[in-house]
């Protein structure tokens, strides 16, 4: 393992001013973002969608630090046969690759999940260290069950357990590969819960997760977090202030996370775009804390230029400004200095 070489690159992950395109749908996820513009879900259409994100200049120059590829996308070129990582690279953001191979239920504990994908990933790392990738992901998913639930109420210890001790095993085998891992224990948002049982289960879920990296060996310089901000669910009547989330995100951060990560890259979760702009934003303004705080957003990134793009290539210029728009924002937010005035200013 080359400590100074993850390092260099864990730190260029989270640049000031840039964070992380999540573009690692699996075949399944990005049909439903498709269906959602009645676009069908083939390889051409996969490859023009993110050809179009890949090739937005302004975006990728100066707002985007890594691109997080499927395995499909990473061994894939653009139209005119320039390789995808060619192009992430001429645009000076590093490609990086999802090697989780989804979630299947954890046996023993209804109603949880557990991330698959440990059997033969130290061959697969080795090969898409080969492609290009010099950082990965692994996605654990922690689901909060409904308030009035007393028997079998989600995430248990065990679950807990199992799905951070995978995120471990994980990133040791990246790191042994000289490839960064970001290590993704998501809580989501949907449901009835409140903040501060996201509060709780997300300091549940950091602790026993900066155990098992330390227990497995694994260089925190060399690592960098995403997590959910902190946040209630959906179905909940009392949604917090955007004051709050940030205050608490912060707070559970900084009682478990070691200032020797470089950076934690928070994940959208499902929020609305300007308020996972607005969310980061009001972070970086509180200000306080040792590490970057920056995005690796999937949907808060590339919703816009979703609509905007209508599976058509007439729209290619009007997804190509939304999605600038949005990473501008975003960048804007990584460094504290965002506004809704200047939004909906460049936005118009
Ligand atoms: C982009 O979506 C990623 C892959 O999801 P699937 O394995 O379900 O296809 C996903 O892991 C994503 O990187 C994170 O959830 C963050 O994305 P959002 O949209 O929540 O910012």
């Amino acid at each position: 393992m080359d400590l100074a070489a993850l390092h260099d690159i864990a730190v260029r992950m989270v640049e000031p001013g840039k964070g992380i395109l999540a573009a690692d749908e699996s075949t399944g996820t990005i049909g439903k973002r498709f269906a959602s513009i009645n676009t069908e879900n083939n390889e051409t259409n996969r490859r023009d969608w993110r050809e179009m994100l890949f090739r937005t200049e302004t975006a990728m120059n100066d707002h985007i630090s890594g691109v997080i590829l499927y395995d499909e996308t990473i061994r894939q070129s653009a139209k005119d046969g320039t390789p995808f990582r060619k192009l992430i690279e001429d645009a000076g953001a590093i490609p990086g690759i999802k090697v989780d191979m989804g979630i299947t239920p954890l046996a023993g504990r209804p109603g949880e999940t557990i991330t698959q994908g440990l059997d033969g990933l130290r061959e697969r790392l080795a090969e898409y260290y080969e492609l290009g990738a010099r950082f990965a992901k692994w996605r654990a998913v922690i689901e909060i069950s409904h308030p009035d639930q007393y028997v079998g109420m989600t995430p248990s210890r065990g679950g807990i357990k199992a799905n951070t001790h995978a995120l471990g095993r994980y990133a040791a085998l990246c790191q042994e590969a000289n490839i960064v891992p970001i290590v993704e224990p998501e809580i989501l948002m949907g449901g009835y819960h409140s903040v501060e049982r996201c509060h709780e289960v997300t300091e549940k879920t950091l602790n026993s997760l900066f155990t098992e990296l330390y227990e497995q060996g694994v260089a925190l310089e060399g690592t960098i977090l995403k997590p959910n901000m902190v946040v209630a669910g959906k179905k909940c009547k009392d949604q917090p202030s955007r004051e709050e989330i940030a205050e608490r995100t912060i707070k559970v951060l900084k009682d478990t996370v070691p200032s020797a990560v470089p950076g934690v890259a928070f994940l959208s979760g499902g929020q609305e775009n300007e308020e996972a702009t607005r969310n980061l934003d009001m972070m970086n303004k509180i200000g306080g804390f040792p590490w970057k705080l920056t995005y690796s957003y999937g949907r808060a990134l590339q919703q816009s230029a979703l609509f905007a793009w209508q599976g058509k290539a007439e729209n290619y210029d009007a997804a190509q400004l939304a999605f600038n728009h949005r990473a501008k924002m975003n960048g804007l937010a990584s460094l504290g200095e965002w506004s809704a005035d200047i939004d909906a200013e460049v936005d118009a």
